[in-house]
């Protein structure tokens, strides 16, 4: 693997599945792997998780880390090409992205949409021109249109706590009072259709995600008929995806949010979200609490995931 954006970089899931546990179980084994090599992880927005287990997971492969915000402490960058920059952004990320490339072995990026152009967006315009200028192997810390080592976290906890072969995973939107990317549940859905489990996804309508992502899913527009039968319920707000709305929220309808009443229609489901999460907007404080709530061990499974990718990395570059 070079650059690892989205499930298709990772080969096959099975596989996939048993290089995350490995790593679980082995956590500093590979330390001869990442000696001498420097880990840069670039974040142009703010992050807790992703931030402390990327790095907890260089240092397991006994790497070098280097961090870095864009935004603070940083030159602003400007990222579209021919313009005049006589603004407020004095470098450009065409000779900033080389420089960095010349610090590091591999790059960790966190470009998240910024809903000012769709195009832009979903041609994944940041990430892609660390793959092409950066001479590094790139991986995503959330991209425009995608979150895979999230989504590969959240496939590992499925996988430690199903009951069945073949559970009935939920992807429900919910309310949030500020717009945010598709890229969690686009991931999400990529991911889940990678595997064998039964699929559905439910939303008010207008919140269809693009049918890239959706692929064989299941979408049901009511949330209580979705809910039916779940083992896993797996909460996330999303902004419009669809024209003319694209980037915009179109309900905060709190009649969405999970509560105990919706999760007593599940197969006693376990609740999943990536964090961070709004309580009472997306999810009572009642259910986040409860004894089927995973969403700690679902963040420490990000240290797993980041681990399995930069090893992989590492491993097929160097
Ligand atoms: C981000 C999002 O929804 O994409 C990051 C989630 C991991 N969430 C917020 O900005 C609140
Ligand atoms: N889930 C996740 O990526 O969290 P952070 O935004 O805190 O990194």
């Amino acid at each position: 693997m070079r650059n690892f954006t989205s499930v298709h970089d990772i080969g096959d899931i099975k596989s996939a599945i048993e290089k995350a546990k490995y790593v679980k179980e082995n956590p500093f084994a590979d330390q001869a792997l990442g000696k001498n090599k420097t880990l840069l992880m670039i974040f142009f927005n703010s992050s807790l998780r992703t931030r402390l287990s990327t790095q907890k997971a260089g240092y397991n492969l006994g790497m070098n880390v280097i961090v870095l915000d864009i935004n603070q402490g940083a030159w602003k960058l400007e990222t579209e090409r021919g313009v005049i920059m006589d603004g407020d952004k004095p470098e450009h990320i065409l000779e900033a992205i080389p420089v960095m490339g010349t610090y590091c072995d591999v790059i960790g990026v966190r470009a998240f949409a910024e809903f000012q152009s769709k195009e832009d967006d979903y041609n994944e315009l940041i990430i892609n021109q660390f793959i092409e200028l950066s001479g590094k192997p790139v991986f995503s810390m959330e991209a425009a249109t995608r979150h895979p080592l999230q989504s590969y976290a959240d496939l590992i906890t499925i996988e430690e706590y199903k009951k069945t072969a073949r559970p009935k995973v939920v992807l429900t939107w919910a309310p949030h009072p500020r717009a945010l990317p598709q890229a969690v549940p686009n991931s999400f859905a990529e991911w889940m259709n990678a595997t064998d489990y039964e699929f559905v996804i439910t939303h008010p309508e207008g919140y269809e995600l693009d049918e890239k992502f959706v692929g064989n899913a299941i979408v049901e527009y009511d949330q209580k008929k979705a809910f039916k039968d779940a083992d896993f319920i797996y909460a996330k707000n999303w902004a419009a995806y669809q024209d003319p709305n694209y980037g915009k929220i179109l309900s905060k309808d709190r009649s969405w949010t999970v509560d105990t009443e919706k999760m007593a229609l599940t197969n006693n489901a376990y609740f999943m979200h990536c964090l961070p999460v709004r309580r009472n907007m997306i999810v009572t404080d009642e259910v986040i609490e409860s004894k089927q709530s995973i969403v700690i061990q679902e963040a420490a499974n990000r240290v797993v995931s980041a681990q399995a990718v930069i090893k992989e990395i590492l491993k097929d570059n160097y």
